[in-house]
C-alpha cells in the first residue's frame, strides 16, 4: 500500500467549529444526521476542496446551507466525500445509514452484548458520519441519542446532558460537550446498564459526579475502579496541579473491545478486563491493571484531550507522556522500586525485541499505512522512557515547570512532540537539540562500558552504537543519561565529588567518552551502572560473577539489584545450553545468592519475588542469535527444578511466611506476599516436590480469591501434576459464567509447554465458549499461545505456524485490527533457524495472498520483508 508520511503534513482545508449529531438507533440499522459548521482554514490555499472522511456510509441526504448540492459539486468514493467550490464558511448537513449490528471490526459504532458503544480512535469516527477525521480538527459537539425506551434506558455521550424527552416507545437525550475536541474522542453508549455513582470534590472545591456503568451482574465489581479513579484525580491535582474540568465523569464497561480502554472526553469506554475487579474473579495483576488503566485514561483528560496530537505521527505525545504519568501514579500507590523493575522488565522483554526486529519504528514514526498498527510498546513504553529521561535531566521541579508551561501554552490545541520537548528545554534551561533524536531514530542503543582503576583514579569509558533498523541504516549518537554510583568494599556508595554526592548522572553525547573519578584506597570500586534504568539502552559490561553477587547483596538501587540477578540467571542458562548436564552445579553456584534474598525476603516480599524470578523462555531466546525453543525450555526448566529441589525447605518456609490471613485485600503488601508465595510454589512445582501437587489442588479448590486459584491451577497444569485435569474441569464448571475468568482458563491451557499443546489449542478453537468476535477471548487463547508458548508455537513440525496463520486469516475477516495485532507475534521470523523460518514465511505468505485488510497486509509485508 501507499504510506502516509509525516513530511507531507498539511493543515486541513476546512475546520469544523460546531457539530450536531442526531443518532437514531434501530434494530437493523442506525440513522445518523450530522450538521457541521465548516470554515476555511486561514492557512489553506484558496479554492481547496473540502474533504471529509466517511467509510462504508450509505448516504441518504446531503445539503449545503440548507440547499441540496449539485451533482458535479461532490463525489463520494466509499472512503472520502469531496466537496468542490465551497464558500469560506458553510453548513453541511448529511444523513447516513450505518449497520452497527454487523460491525465485528469494533471500530466506529457497534453492538457489544446488546449495548451500543463506540470506538473512534484512531479512525473510527469516519464509520459513523462524514467528518474531517484527523486530530487537528477540534470541534464543539452536541449529540442527540435516540433509542427504544425499555431496552436502552441509558443513553450517553460526551459532556453534560442538557435535554431529554420521549416519543412513544422511544426516548432521547441530548449531550453537549463544551470543550472543543477531535472526533477521535467522540463516544456514545446506549444500553440497559447498572451504575455505581459517587462524588469527588476537587482541590478547588468543585463537586464532580463519578459514574461507572456495567451490566447489572457486574455491579459488585466496580468498587476498585471507583477508588482508583478518585485516587488518580487527587494524585493529578497534587503532582501536576491538574483538575478535572467537567461536572460529570463516566466510565462504561464493555466486553467486546479492541484496546484496553479509551479516554473519550467525559465518557471513557473500557474493556471489561480493565475496569471490573472482584477478589473472587480478579487476580492481583488484574487489580493493578484496573488501577493503572483507570488512572491512565483519566490522566489523558489533560495529556491527550485538553492538549492533543496534531497528527497521528505524534501519537506518543499523548501516549508516552500518559504512560509515564500512570507509571508514576502506580509507583506512588504501591512501591516505587517494584514498579520500576516491572516496567523495565516489560520494556526489555517486549519493546527491545520490537525495536530489534522487522517492526522497529521510531517513537515518532516517519510513515505508516494503518495507524492502528502503531499502538505499540515503542510508542507507549519507549515513549514513556523518553519522558522519564527528560524528567531525570530536568529534575522534578523543573520538569513540573515544563509541564505547566506545556499545558498553559497549548491548552485547546493539537501539537507535536517537538512542542513538548520545547517546553522542557525552555523550563529546564537546557539544550535538548540532540535529545530529540530519540524521537526520530529507531532501535535499541547499545551502551558498552569498560573501566580501569589505577593510582586512585577510576576511569569509565562509555561507547554507544545503535544497530540499523528497517529504513534507517545509519544511526547517530544519542544523548544518554547514565546514572552511576561506585560501591566500595563495604557495599556503600563512595563520594564522587567534593560535596560528597554518591550518585551522579553522566550525560553521554558522543559515540565514546571517558569519565574519571578520584577513588581513595587501593581496591577497584564496583560500578553500579544505569541506576534506575536511566536510559532505555542495552548495557554491556563484563561483570564478573563476584561483582554481580556483590551488587545483588549491596546495591541500594532496586533496578541494579534486579539486573544483577538477571545477569546471573542468564549466564547460568547460557552455560546450561552448552552443557545440559550441569544443572545441579549451576544451581549450587546460584544458591548463596538466592538464600541471601530469601533470608531477607520478608522486608519486601514483592521485590524478593522479582529477584527470584528466572528470565522467561522468550526473553532467553531473544538474547541468542538463533532461536532454539526446545533447548531453552530444557535448560531453563532444569535450572528451575534444581533450585526447587536444593532450596525446597526455604521455599516451603517462604510460602508459609507469606500467608495473608483474613479477607483478600489488593494492597501492595498482600500482593507482594502472594507474589512471593506463588514464586516459591513455582520452584516446588518445577521440582515435582512430593507435597506440592496436593497443596496446589487444595489452593485451587479452596482459596477465596482468584490470584491463588489461578496461580495454583497454572502450576498444576503446566507441570502436569496429579489432579491437573480435574482442577481444569472444576475450574471451568465453577467459572463458566465469568468471561474474564474463562479467558484465563483458555490462556492456561494454551501455554502448556510442548508440541502436544497444538492439538489442545485446536480443540479449544472449536470449544463452545471460543468466539472469534471477542478480542479478549482471542487474545486469551491465540495471543497467549503465540507469545507465551515458544515450544508449541515454534514446534519443529511447523504445525504451530500453520495453525496460527489459519487463525490470522480467519480473524482478518472478523476484526482486522486484532488480526494485525496478533500478527506481531510472528515478528521474530528473521531470527528463526532456516527450516522454521521457511515454514513460518510460507504460512504467512499464504495468509498475505488472501488477506483482505490493509491492517494485516501492512504487518505481514513488514515481517516478510
Ligand atoms: N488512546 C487509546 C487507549 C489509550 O492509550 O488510552
Ligand atoms: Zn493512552
Amino acid at each position: 500500500g501507499t504510506p502516509i508520511r509525516l513530511v507531507d503534513y498539511q493543515v486541513p482545508a476546512y475546520l469544523v467549529g460546531q457539530v450536531h449529531l442526531d443518532v437514531d438507533l434501530f434494530d437493523e440499522h442506525t440513522r445518523v444526521n450530522a450538521t457541521l459548521a465548516l470554515r476555511r482554514h486561514p492557512d489553506a490555499p484558496a479554492g481547496a476542496d473540502c474533504v471529509l472522511d466517511g467509510v462504508g456510509l450509505t448516504l441518504e441526504a446531503l445539503s449545503v446551507d440548507g440547499e441540496p448540492l449539485a451533482e458535479e459539486a461532490w463525489r463520494y468514493d466509499g472512503e472520502q466525500l469531496v466537496l468542490r467550490g465551497m464558500p469560506d464558511t458553510f453548513t453541511l448537513a448529511t444523513q447516513v445509514i450505518i449497520e452497527p449490528q454487523r460491525n465485528t471490526a469494533l471500530e466506529g459504532l457497534y453492538v457489544s452484548r446488546g449495548m451500543f458503544c463506540t470506538q473512534c480512535e484512531a479512525e473510527g469516527f469516519r464509520r459513523i458520519t462524514f467528518f474531517p477525521d484527523r486530530p487537528d480538527v477540534l470541534s464543539r459537539f452536541s449529540t442527540t441519542v435516540r433509542a427504544d425506551k425499555v431496552r436502552f434506558p441509558v443513553l450517553l455521550s460526551n459532556g453534560n446532558p442538557v435535554a431529554r424527552g420521549e416519543e412513544g416507545a422511544r426516548h432521547w437525550v441530548t449531550w453537549e460537550d463544551p470543550f472543543p475536541k477531535p472526533c477521535y474522542l467522540f463516544a456514545l453508549v446506549a444500553g440497559d446498564l447498572a451504575c455505581l455513582e459517587e462524588r469527588y470534590r476537587t482541590g478547588s472545591g468543585r463537586e464532580i459526579t463519578l459514574q461507572i456503568y456495567a451490566e447489572e451482574r457486574d455491579l459488585d465489581k466496580l468498587d476498585h475502579a471507583m477508588a482508583s479513579l478518585k485516587a488518580a484525580m487527587a494524585w493529578d491535582e497534587q503532582t501536576y496541579g491538574l483538575e478535572y474540568d467537567l461536572g460529570i465523569y463516566m466510565i462504561v464497561a464493555v466486553s467486546h473491545f479492541n484496546m484496553g480502554a479509551m479516554e473519550n472526553k467525559g465518557l471513557n469506554i473500557f474493556n471489561t478486563a480493565c475496569v471490573l475487579a472482584h477478589p473472587k474473579t480478579t487476580t492481583d495483576a488484574g487489580f493493578q491493571r484496573v488501577e493503572a488503566v483507570v488512572a491512565h485514561e483519566y490522566f489523558h483528560n489533560w495529556s491527550g484531550n485538553r492538549v492533543t496530537c496534531r497528527d497521528w505521527f505524534q501519537l506518543s505525545l499523548k501516549e508516552g507522556f500518559t504512560v509515564f504519568r500512570d507509571q508514576s501514579f502506580s509507583a506512588d500507590m504501591n512501591s516505587i522500586a517494584v514498579k520500576r523493575v516491572e516496567d523495565v522488565d516489560m520494556l526489555r522483554t517486549v519493546q527491545f525485541p520490537e525495536d530489534q526486529g522487522p517492526m522497529a519504528h521510531p517513537v515518532r514514526p516517519a510513515e505508516y499505512q494503518k495507524i492502528d498498527n502503531f499502538y505499540t510498546v515503542t510508542i507507549y513504553e519507549k515513549g514513556a522512557e523518553l519522558v522519564r529521561m527528560q524528567h531525570g535531566l530536568l529534575g522534578p521541579e523543573r520538569f513540573r515547570a515544563g509541564t505547566d508551561l506545556y499545558f498553559s501554552r497549548f491548552d485547546g490545541q493539537a501539537v507535536t512532540t517537538d512542542d513538548f520537548v520545547d517546553c522542557m528545554a525552555e523550563a529546564g534551561g537546557i539544550d535538548l537539540t540532540q535529545f530529540r533524536r530519540w524521537y526520530s531514530q529507531a532501535g535499541t542503543p547499545r551502551l558498552e562500558a569498560s573501566d580501569t582503576f589505577a593510582d586512585g583514579e577510576y576511569r569509565l569509558t562509555l561507547r554507544q552504537s545503535t544497530p540499523p533498523t528497517p529504513g534507517q541504516p545509519d544511526k547517530l549518537p544519542l544523548m544518554i543519561p547514565v546514572k552511576l554510583a561506585l560501591l566500595g568494599a563495604d557495599g556503600a556508595a563512595l563520594p564522587l565529588d567534593a560535596d560528597g554526592n554518591t550518585e551522579t548522572v553522566l550525560v553521554l553525547t558522543e559515540a565514546e567518552q571517558t569519565f574519571a573519578f578520584a577513588v581513595p584506597g587501593t581496591q577497584a570500586p564496583v560500578p553500579s551502572l544505569l541506576r534506575g534504568f536511566s536510559a532505555p539502552v542495552e548495557l554491556r559490561y563484563d561483570f564478573s560473577p563476584a561483582q554481580l553477587h556483590f551488587l545483588l547483596a549491596h546495591d541500594s538501587d532496586g533496578y541494579c539489584r534486579w539486573d544483577a540477578a538477571q545477569r546471573l540467571y542468564h549466564a547460568a542458562v547460557t552455560r546450561l545450553l552448552a552443557d545440559p548436564s550441569a544443572a545441579e552445579a549451576e544451581a549450587a553456584a546460584l544458591r548463596p545468592a538466592l538464600e541471601q534474598v530469601l533470608a531477607r525476603a520478608m522486608d519486601d516480599p514483592a521485590e524478593a519475588a522479582l529477584l527470584l524470578t528466572l528470565p522467561g523462555e522468550v526473553a532467553i531466546g531473544d538474547r541468542l542469535d538463533v532461536l532454539e525453543p526446545d533447548r531453552i525450555h530444557a535448560a531453563r526448566g532444569a535450572l528451575q527444578a534444581e533450585l526447587g529441589r536444593q532450596l525446597a525447605r526455604q521455599w516451603w518456609q517462604a510460602g508459609q511466611a507469606c500467608l495473608t490471613p483474613g479477607p483478600y485485600r489488593p494492597s501492595a503488601a498482600d500482593i507482594g506476599k502472594r507474589s512471593l508465595r506463588h514464586r516459591a510454589l513455582a520452584y516446588l512445582a518445577a521440582a515435582a516436590d512430593e507435597r506440592v501437587a496436593s497443596h496446589l489442588e487444595a489452593l485451587c479448590r479452596d482459596a477465596d480469591n482468584m490470584t491463588d486459584q489461578l496461580g495454583a491451577l497454572r502450576l498444576l497444569v503446566h507441570y502436569r501434576l496429579p489432579g491437573a485435569a480435574q482442577a481444569l474441569a472444576d475450574f471451568a464448571a465453577r467459572w463458566h459464567d465469568e468471561a474474564l475468568v474463562m479467558d484465563q482458563w483458555f490462556a492456561v491451557q494454551a501455554t502448556v509447554p510442548g508440541e502436544q499443546t497444538l492439538a489442545q489449542v485446536r480443540a479449544l478453537l472449536a470449544h463452545a465458549d471460543f468466539d472469534w468476535r471477542v478480542p479478549n477471548r482471542v487474545r486469551g487463547l491465540l495471543g497467549s499461545f503465540a507469545n507465551g508458548n515458544p515450544t508449541a508455537f515454534h514446534a519443529a513440525s511447523g504445525e504451530g505456524y500453520r495453525l496460527y496463520a489459519e487463525a490470522l486469516a480467519r480473524l482478518d475477516e472478523v476484526n482486522p485490527q486484532i488480526a494485525a495485532r496478533m500478527a506481531g507475534a510472528c515478528a521474530r521470523l528473521p531470527r528463526l533457524p532456516d527450516a522454521r523460518r521457511e515454514a513460518l514465511a510460507a504460512a504467512l505468505r499464504d495468509v498475505l495472498s488472501r488477506s483482505r485488510s490493509a491492517n494485516l497486509r501492512e504487518m505481514l509485508e513488514r515481517i516478510l520483508a
